[in-house]
């Protein structure tokens, strides 16, 4: 009875300590859950994505999910997304974005290709008794590049956490992707092009690394360099 007791309170405990991307932010105004972001297969269980060979490391979207819609934000403008609840595990925040082809709209497509550009990372503060990174954030935020032309694209948010990342695969990522149609913007096109999957391998030094022993002395975010204007 107390085991039984204990396990929950530890289930419960370690489901609250996962996270979700689900409310869109422009205008500064929040935007309901799953109205401008595609809705996660992990709507509920709120778990993270573990394989960087899965086809969730795109956006994580659930096949079942409703068509969301895409919000009119400018070039240069500042976006976020509300968490759910909020990032409570140590690790490195990432924004991507990709550009939708002719064709196609941000509602119909799923991102696939050497397409994703990274707009935004941060970096730990290293100490000689910890590494860390900012945390408990509720809402997180990007500013979308000035330069870029005007259209539909996708904007992926990323938290890595990296807790359990002292063996492979044990690395958890949160994520979502948005949908966007950029107004102004200039004529700079997004670079360098990565895909997801494939722009991770589960060894890559910012995946595979123990935070807490012995402390890292220096960290390098997964993926490409951050495009700038
Ligand atoms: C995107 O913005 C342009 C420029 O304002 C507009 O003409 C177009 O209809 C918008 N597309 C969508 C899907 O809202
Ligand atoms: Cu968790």
């Amino acid at each position: 009875m107390q085991l039984t007791t204990a396990l929950l309170l530890l289930s419960a405990s370690l489901a609250s300590a996962h996270y979700t991307f689900p409310g869109l932010i422009f205008n500064g105004a929040v935007s309901a859950d799953w109205q401008y972001v595609k809705m996660t297969t992990n709507k509920y269980s709120h778990g993270p994505v573990t394989d960087v060979n899965s086809n969730d490391l795109r956006c994580y979207k659930d096949p079942a999910a409703p068509i969301a819609s895409t919000a009119n934000v400018a070039a240069g403008s500042q976006v976020g997304f509300r968490v759910d609840t909020s990032i409570s595990h140590p690790g490195p925040l990432l924004f991507y974005l990709a550009k939708v082809p002719s064709g196609r709209t941000a509602a119909n497509w799923d991102g696939d290709g050497a397409v994703w550009f990274k707009i935004w990372e941060n970096q730990p503060t290293i100490t000689s008794s910890s590494i860390s990174w900012p945390s408990g954030q509720t809402q997180v935020f990007v500013t979308i590049p000035s330069c870029i032309p005007a259209g539909e694209y996708l904007l992926r948010v990323e938290h890595i956490a990296l807790h359990s990342a002292g063996s492979s695969g044990g690395a958890q990522i949160y994520l979502a992707c948005g949908q966007i149609n950029v107004t102004g913007g200039g004529s700079k096109a997004g670079t360098p092009l990565v895909s997801f999957p494939g722009a991770y391998r589960a060894t890559d030094p910012g995946l595979l690394i123990n935070i807490y022993w012995p402390i890292p002395t220096s960290y390098t975010n997964p993926g490409p360099r951050v495009f700038t204007c």
